[in-house]
């Protein structure tokens, strides 16, 4: 452990040595926890860190003025489309994507380090629970989900295979989220292939280049981003075990889509059979300020804008055909091979330029008293996943629909976007289409037929109540040998581990 002289030694090169202002008063536990979340801290970085940060704040506020002229949509020949492919080229992709996960090639990265504030729960937001009618939490149903395409794949191959799982997670989400895997008995997969590791913190900087102390004990400190998973996955040599395990292909994930298809076959095989380094999902941005990032090309370059970054008006173009001219919303769900992660970690890494976030820092002024700020303060730096696809040699995009595949949970309820209450819904309709397109039908309490496709409607509460298992079905297969032909009143649930079909009892 550094000394305090090593440390203050070290804040007086990088100019933050008013860190240590209060450490006269502070009692022994106090002064030994404030050193370890210093000494990490090397000098030159934080300097930087601080004087980057201070500098990006001087600039005006918006989008680089000359941005809107070196955009273009991404061209046709990167981007491949689940909707406008053939029944044949679909079964090809899922097909490889299948062969590559039976060959234990394929593992899963979820991003997990984010504090959830726009969810406003104190534990991680893997941890929620929507309010499904089976209780499950986001990580319940992602384990699920990858425990199914492990048994789908392992069958079409006649073997047994392994979706390694890396969770990287942070300061805020690692002690709570490792204690819920134990609780949950790691939701029944083998713990040895369940990896969480911890990604970096760095100090929140005020506009003039300080260091925020948010206690007399403490940094104001947050994650660096999910960007941050470049240097965490160095740090703790993970691309190292992924080598050990043979895996060659990583599907990278946001914890919050409760759609989300863990190493999606369809997805794999398409950036394996493209040859690509590093892909992206897509799909048709909603609206024009729709808060996900823009995929497409700067100075001719694939890159994501990230929908902080982008003008109302560019975010507003019309394409000829009517839609958005940047409609290829980002989802946040990543393919990149393991050479490509090696090499960004290796090289690219330094290269990323953090975006700047104006926050409302808490801290303590002058006489250590605590401050809660009425208007920003304090700057938190971040670096975001996809900005290392301008090093890809091969990127593709690769569109799916939306009501399949994206439903985040970003805002408490009552929001009427993106909430436990909308991400419940677009489930629960999932499951419901999947049950008719499987030849159930449905009748309501009093006896009468419930409306089938297509005359479902896209918002709102499906007609009927009925959750399907990952265990039991992945994207909606193999659900005729439960359902075919067969009427149900709602609530259907169809359970995992003996595919119960749970129906209310006759009144
Ligand atoms: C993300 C995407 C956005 C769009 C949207 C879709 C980024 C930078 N932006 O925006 O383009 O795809 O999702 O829902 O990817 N995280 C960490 N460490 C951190 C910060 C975040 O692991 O330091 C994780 C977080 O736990 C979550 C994911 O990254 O799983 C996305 O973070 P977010 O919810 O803050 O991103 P959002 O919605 O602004």
């Amino acid at each position: 452990m550094a000394s305090e002289r090593e440390v203050r030694a070290g804040l007086q090169r990088a100019g933050q040595e008013h860190l240590l202002r209060f450490w006269a008063e502070l009692a022994p536990g106090p002064r030994a926890a404030l050193l370890a979340e210093l000494a990490p801290l090397e000098p030159e970085a934080l300097r930087e860190h601080c004087r980057r940060a201070a500098a990006a704040c001087a600039l005006p506020p918006g989008p680089p003025p000359d941005l809107a002229a070196r955009l273009q949509p991404l061209p046709p020949e990167r981007l491949g489309s689940v909707s406008r492919s053939d029944p044949e080229t679909r079964r090809r992709w899922e097909e490889e994507g299948f062969r590559q996960i039976a060959l234990n090639k394929v593992a899963v990265l979820l991003l997990a380090g984010g504090q959830g504030t726009r969810l406003g729960v104190a534990y991680p937001k893997g941890m929620y629970r929507v309010g499904l009618p089976s209780g499950k939490t986001l990580y319940q149903l992602q384990a699920e989900r990858i425990r199914r395409v492990e048994q789908l794949a392992g069958e079409r191959r006649g073997t047994r295979c392994t979706v390694p799982w890396y969770i990287m997670t942070s300061e805020f989400t690692l002690g709570p989220t490792a204690e819920f895997f134990k609780e949950h008995d790691f939701f029944h997969l083998d713990p040895a292939n369940v990896v969480m590791f911890e990604q970096r913190m760095l100090p929140a900087v005020t506009f003039d280049g300080k260091a925020i102390l948010e206690r007399k004990d403490k940094v104001a400190m947050a994650p660096d981003g999910n960007g941050g998973l470049y240097c965490a996955l160095a740090d703790h040599h993970i691309l190292e075990d992924m080598e050990r395990r043979g895996v060659e292909f990583v599907h990278v994930y946001c914890v919050d889509n409760i759609l989300v298809r863990l190493a999606d076959p369809a997805f794999i095989g398409f950036c394996v059979l493209r040859g690509a380094d590093c892909g992206a999902k897509v799909v048709e941005k909603a609206y024009p300020e729709e808060p996900v990032g823009v995929v497409c090309q700067v100075d001719g370059v694939p890159q994501v804008v990230e929908y902080s970054e982008i003008s109302p008006e560019t975010a507003r173009l019309r394409a000829s055909d009517g839609g958005l001219l940047y409609g290829a919303g980002n989802i946040c769900n990543h393919f990149f091979t393991r050479g490509f992660l090696q090499m960004v970690t290796r090289e690219c890494e330094p290269l990323l330029k953090p975006h700047v976030a104006v926050k409302k820092v808490p801290h303590v002024d002058e006489e250590g008293n605590l401050v809660k700020p009425l208007k920003p303060n304090g700057i938190k730096m971040e670096k975001f996943v996809f900005d290392v696809f301008q090093f890809a040699k091969n990127f593709v995009a690769f569109e799916v629909l939306r009501e399949e595949e994206f439903s985040p949970l970003k805002n408490a309820d009552p929001a009427d976007r993106d909430s436990p209450c909308t991400t419940r819904r677009a489930l629960l309709a999932q499951h419901y289409r999947w049950a008719l397109q499987a030849g159930a039908r449905f009748r309501d309490a009093h006896g009468a037929w419930l409306p089938e496709l297509p005359s479902l409607p896209l918002h709102g509460d499906p007609p009927a109540v009925c959750e399907i298992s990952p265990l039991v079905s992945y994207a909606g297969e193999g659900l005729e040998v439960y359902l075919q032909g067969q009427e149900f009143q709602s609530p259907l649930i169809l359970d995992e581990d003996q595919a119960r079909v749970l129906q209310p009892p006759e009144s």
